[in-house]
């Protein structure tokens, strides 16, 4: 028999429970749209934002109890003579949009909103962990990705930016970055121990040299495997979550997901997450009440081979949105929500 006092701790656990679901209901959340595409060879990742915006976003936010403020599509300067610096290209360009990037991010979370960058191509991590890093201090990164994109200039094939964007921002490689045009301001703010991977399936042997060495947990597509999403989720928090509880930035690559799903995207990779697994990842980050910042990007529309393949991936990137601010697949309703009496 339950004893009072055990009645009144329940009673308790409950109310907090409560609480804890009402305040997801009621996150306000602050969208910049990122039109950029300069961080890898492709035209049409730039269109991501505006797609993602038409597939209803703001509205569906609000539909599920999200204040949502739009800060509209950043213009970006364009960059004449933008040669390759060593093997980097575009590296002017990228580097003015992403200083442009982070000082917007930094503005969106100086009003108290949970930041949500849409991209445009994996490179505006960059400015986008840059600027939520500036605002509120020491971050811990969930990165989600088909990639590990923490190339340094010296260690990328390929000289994209988008395959580079972790080692900017890692204490740890701070030294191992050589100097770039445009990129004077990014100061490194993200320690190894702060970042987690998922999904990972196609990585450099110069990208797994610099893991192993810095000892970054990944749970890569093979942990998935092994453990289950729930498992790896579980982990990836108490991990993160060991000494001190810091603000979440998700960095989520629409081609974590397998490009059965979510084929319009630069680079895809077979293999990957299911649709399921992709939406848990994000529910379970939305219910540790830490998540502060969000990428979406690599959606690009002119990758898929038909309209349905563009929509699938854009309605895809939707959903994730969705899932990290309260969408329950069991179904949600209004905290006002009354019965309507006959
Ligand atoms: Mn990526």
């Amino acid at each position: 028999m339950r004893s009072a006092r055990t009645l009144r701790q329940l009673a308790l656990t409950v109310s907090r429970h409560l609480h804890h679901h009402h305040h997801h209901h009621h996150q306000s959340v602050g969208i910049i749209g990122a039109p950029f595409s300069k961080g890898q060879p492709r035209g049409g990742v730039e269109r991501g934002p505006d797609l993602i915006r038409s597939a209803g976003l703001l509205q569906r936010l609000e539909e599920q109890g999200c204040a949502v403020k739009d800060y509209g599509n950043l213009t970006f300067e364009e960059v004449v003579d933008d040669e390759p610096v060593g093997r980097v290209k575009r590296a002017r360009a990228v580097g003015s949009a992403n200083q442009r990037l982070s000082e917007a991010v930094r503005a969106v979370k100086k009003d108290g909103h949970t930041s949500v960058m849409l991209g445009g191509d994996h490179s505006l991590a960059i400015g986008s962990i840059h600027g939520h890093s500036a605002a509120v201090g020491e971050l811990s990164v969930v990165w989600v990705d088909a990639h590990a994109d923490i190339n340094t200039p010296l260690t990328s094939t390929t000289g994209n930016i988008h395959g580079q964007p972790m080692s900017y921002l890692l204490h740890e490689l701070h030294s191992k970055i050589p100097v770039l045009p445009n990129f004077s301001w990014v100061k490194p703010c993200v320690s190894a121990k702060d970042l987690v991977y998922i999904g990972l399936r196609d990585v450099d042997p110069g990208e797994h040299y610099i893991l192993k060495l810095l000892g970054v947990k990944v749970f890569s597509m093979r942990e998935v495997d092994q453990l289950g999403v729930s498992k790896v989720m579980e982990q990836t928090c108490d991990y993160l979550s060991a000494k001190v509880k810091k603000p979440i930035h998700l960095s989520y690559d629409i081609d974590a997901i397998d490009p059965s799903i979510t084929p319009a995207t630069g680079t895809p990779v077979v293999g990957g997450l299911t649709y399921r697994e992709g939406v848990y990842i994000t529910e379970h980050l939305c219910q540790t009440g830490l998540l502060s910042g969000v990428d979406l990007v690599e959606v690009n529309p002119l990758r898929g081979q038909t309209e349905a393949e563009a929509q699938s991936t854009v309605s895809t990137a939707v959903d994730l949105l969705l899932g990290c601010f309260g969408r329950l697949r069991e179904g949600n309703h209004p905290p006002a929500y009354a019965l309507p009496e006959p």
